[in-house]
């Protein structure tokens, strides 16, 4: 299978880590949403990072349903917890950092697509307080109970809350102080350092051959 889009997408990034835990063979194509528009298109009509092709010729998209789609493939390899209790942590974990995700992609595309005379301050004040808020109830439940960080032992949250402090820290790096939230940084820091990780960095490469584990 084949995942399109570049690792600057936090989206995308979160799919190829998780395709490399989930030990499933993948090739990826960094085609962006917006300079290779044309050719995205020819593979995704709807312009959407991350895609994903299917060995059957199937287009996927959106990163939690790709994500159910290999949780499927993997089976019984999983980065679900399997125990309810857990599992309600995990979702509830990676729903905080997916709202985080969509408000900080928000604030780029506002700032980066929309021309400065256009810009709507009350909207980016609205976004940055919801990013605030759900960056602070993550940092409050790492510091209640940390998250595991071993390749082996990572769940879909711990995925979802690295990739997403990553790119924050990338992206909006002034609208988040880092010193307010020392759970998250110690926790991005312990989890980039996983090959997994360092085989998918947030930018325009591709995901590095001996994370393709065949
Ligand atoms: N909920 C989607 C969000 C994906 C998303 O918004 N991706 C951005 C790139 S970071 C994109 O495709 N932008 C182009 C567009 O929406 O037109 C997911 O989880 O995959």
């Amino acid at each position: 299978m084949k995942l399109i889009g570049m690792l600057d997408s936090p989206y995308v990034r979160r799919v190829a880590i998780s395709l490399q835990l989930l030990q499933l063979p993948f090739e990826h194509q960094s085609l962006s949403v917006f300079r290779t528009f044309d050719e995205f298109s020819r593979i995704n009509p709807v312009v959407k990072a991350p895609t994903l092709v299917c060995d059957d010729g199937q287009v996927l998209m959106d990163s939690t349903l790709i994500l159910q789609y290999a949780e499927a493939l993997a089976q019984p390899r999983s980065l679900l917890p399997r125990g309810l209790p857990q599992l309600q942590r995990d979702l509830q974990l990676t729903g905080l950092a997916l709202a985080a995700l969509e408000k900080s992609v928000q604030i780029v595309y506002e700032r980066g697509l929309r021309p400065p005379e256009k810009l709507h301050q009350p909207w980016v004040t609205r976004v940055t307080g919801q990013l605030l808020a759900a960056l602070r109830l993550l940092e409050q439940a790492l510091a209640e109970r940390p998250l595991e960080a071993s390749s082996a032992t990572l769940t879909q949250a711990g995925v979802s809350v690295a990739v997403t402090w990553h790119f924050v820290q990338q992206m909006l790096l002034e609208v988040v102080p880092a010193d307010r939230h020392p759970q998250l940084v110690a926790f991005s820091a312990r989890a980039e350092a996983l090959p997994e990780f360092m085989a998918a960095p947030h930018g325009e490469g591709v995901v590095a051959a001996p994370a393709h584990r065949a």
